[in-house]
Formats: structure tokens, C-alpha cells, sequence
């Protein structure tokens, strides 16, 4: 077992925010999902408080080792979030943690708020670091804002508070303390790197409809590790690392940078089943090298 924040899980990985959708994934696998759900706890994409339509297409752009992508934060909203999704995402046979975005502490608080008295919902992780939308406030690149608008929401919710870090800033590390000193629970790191794709066609000129976008992927691994090491050592709360994961021995490595539990995003759209062989490949490894099973031991 691995525990973060009193949630008890059965392995330490879990997926990236927006990776994985696990209603279309029930609606494609059916039942067989659930009998071999492929992560320790589930993150829902970033809900916001109103409907969002997203950014226009294109959306998406492959890089060499990795992609970048402009989605811009489509969703449904509050409302229908706690409506219509999540009675169905109560049902996955593993903890449910609900990522959501504001582009103000009012916008955080309400969120906050409305999802505290719904059981279903074992913990709330906060994107501060969405690179692909215009808020007009950055709040996870400097630890001063962050601080400010954590310490105004943290008291809206009794449950557990993950902060999602963005790598899109100087220093991390500062900025994961000041999430710490102001509430935060855990953190989790790292979000896509802000990334440009020119388009072949029309020199000078983006790709993505959104004009810029966020890389994920292998592309972004070393990155991920040394943040991920960075934060790991100046803070004391736990810290979800993850960044171009794909075998058991990548999941290994941000364990040994410090994380307790470790996220796979964009494999899970190349192999929807990846989280759950990543978790059995971690399993075998350490089993056998004889290190200590950091899958399965208690964890922080
Ligand atoms: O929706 C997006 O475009 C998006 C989000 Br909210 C995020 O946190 N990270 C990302 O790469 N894309």
C-alpha cells in the first residue's frame, strides 16, 4: 500500500490531469475497466466554474519526443461536473481527486466550496499552471501570489489540498514551499512546458489555435526529475512527480527524486492500459532488485 494524504492506494501510480477520460474509457472497455482499473487513485480533468468551449482546432502538435497541446481548458463546469460527472466517476473502484482551475481566489474559493460536502471526492488538486490560457493571472510562477491566493481559499475546504505545480516559472522549489507554508497538503509537478509549434504552411505563424501550447511527453522527462528533486527536498508534504513516464523503471526514478507518487500522462493516450502495466513493471523491478518496495510500502 502507498498512502498520500490519509487516502490509502494500492500502488503509486496514478494519472496525469486531462490524460486519461474514464467515462469514455467505460463506455469503450466496459466493465473490464473497472476489474482492472489502470491507476491507484483517479484525477479528473480541470472543471472550472462556468462552461468552457476550449481553444479552437488545432489543438494538437507531435514534437519528436512528445506533443504540445493547446486544449485551453474545455469542460462542462461546476454545475454539470457535479451533475452528470461525478455519479459515474464515483463508481471507479479507486479514490477520486477533482482538479479544478480559477482564475481568482473567488473563483478557487467557490469551487473549493462546492465540492467539500460531496463524499464522493476523497481530495481537490488545484491547477495553478495551466500554460495554455490567457488568465491574466499566473499564479503558480511566483511564490508571493501563490501564497496570497491559497491562504484567502484553503479554509473553504476540509479536504485534503493538492497543489499542481507549473514548471513554467524560475524558481520551483520557491513556489512549492510557499504552497506548503500556505496549506497545500501536497504538491504535484510538473505541468506541460510551454512550448511554440510554427506552422509549416505560414512562416512566422503558429501551428496551435491557440497560438502557443504545452509540451508533455519523454521530450520533458529530465526536466521533470530534476524539478521534481528540487522540490522534493525543500518541502515536507508529499509531492506527485511526473513528466514523460512510460515504463516502470521511469515511474522508479521519480521515486528515488522524492516523489510518493508518480503521474503518467501522455502514454496513456498512445496505451490506455499504460498506468497499469507501469505499475506492475515498478512492481517486478523493485522485487527484483530487492530495494525496498516503495510500491507497496507505506508511504508518508
Ligand atoms: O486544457 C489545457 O489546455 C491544459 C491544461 Br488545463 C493543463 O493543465 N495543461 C495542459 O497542458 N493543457
Amino acid at each position: 500500500m502507498t498512502a498520500l494524504c490519509q487516502l490509502d492506494l494500492a500502488h503509486p501510480i496514478v494519472n496525469g490531469s486531462g490524460t486519461f477520460d474514464a467515462i469514455a474509457a467505460r463506455r469503450a472497455f466496459g466493465e473490464a475497466l473497472l476489474d482492472d482499473f489502470p491507476f491507484a487513485a483517479f484525477v479528473s480533468k480541470t472543471i472550472t466554474v462556468h462552461p468552457r468551449a476550449g481553444n479552437p482546432p488545432p489543438r494538437l502538435w507531435e514534437t519528436p519526443a512528445g506533443m504540445i497541446n493547446s486544449i485551453g481548458l474545455p469542460n462542462k463546469g461546476l454545475e454539470r461536473y457535479l451533475a452528470e460527472d461525478l455519479p459515474q466517476l464515483a463508481e471507479l473502484p479507486v479514490p477520486l481527486v477533482t482538479n479544478v482551475m480559477g482564475s481568482t481566489a473567488a473563483e478557487i474559493a467557490t469551487l473549493l466550496e462546492a465540492l467539500d460536502d460531496r463524499d464522493e471526492i476523497a481530495a481537490v488538486e488545484l491547477n495553478v499552471s495551466c500554460p495554455n490560457i490567457t488568465t491574466g493571472l499566473d499564479i503558480g510562477a511566483d511564490p508571493a501570489e501563490l501564497s496570497a491566493v491559497l491562504r484567502e481559499v484553503r479554509g473553504r475546504t476540509a479536504k485534503p489540498l493538492i497543489v499542481k505545480l507549473t514548471p513554467n516559472t524560475a524558481d520551483v522549489a520557491a513556489v512549492a514551499e510557499a504552497a506548503e507554508a500556505s496549506g497545500a497538503d501536497a504538491v504535484s509537478l510538473i505541468n506541460t512546458l510551454r512550448a511554440f509549434a510554427p506552422d509549416p504552411g505560414r512562416p512566422g505563424e503558429p501551428w496551435l489555435g491557440g497560438g502557443t501550447g504545452g509540451l508533455s511527453g519523454p521530450a520533458i522527462r529530465a526536466v521533470a526529475l530534476a524539478q521534481v528533486a528540487a522540490v522534493a527536498c525543500r518541502v515536507s508534504i508529499p509531492v506527485v512527480g511526473m513528466g514523460g513516464v512510460q515504463t516502470g523503471q521511469h515511474a522508479a526514478q521519480f521515486l528515488e527524486a522524492g516523489a510518493t507518487l508518480v503521474g503518467v500522462g501522455t502514454e496513456s493516450f498512445r496505451d490506455p492500459a499504460a498506468g497499469a502495466r507501469i505499475s506492475r513493471e515498478l512492481h517486478d523491478l523493485f522485487a527484483k532488485s530487492g530495494a525496498i518496495d516503495r510500491s507497496t510500502a507505506p508511504n508518508v
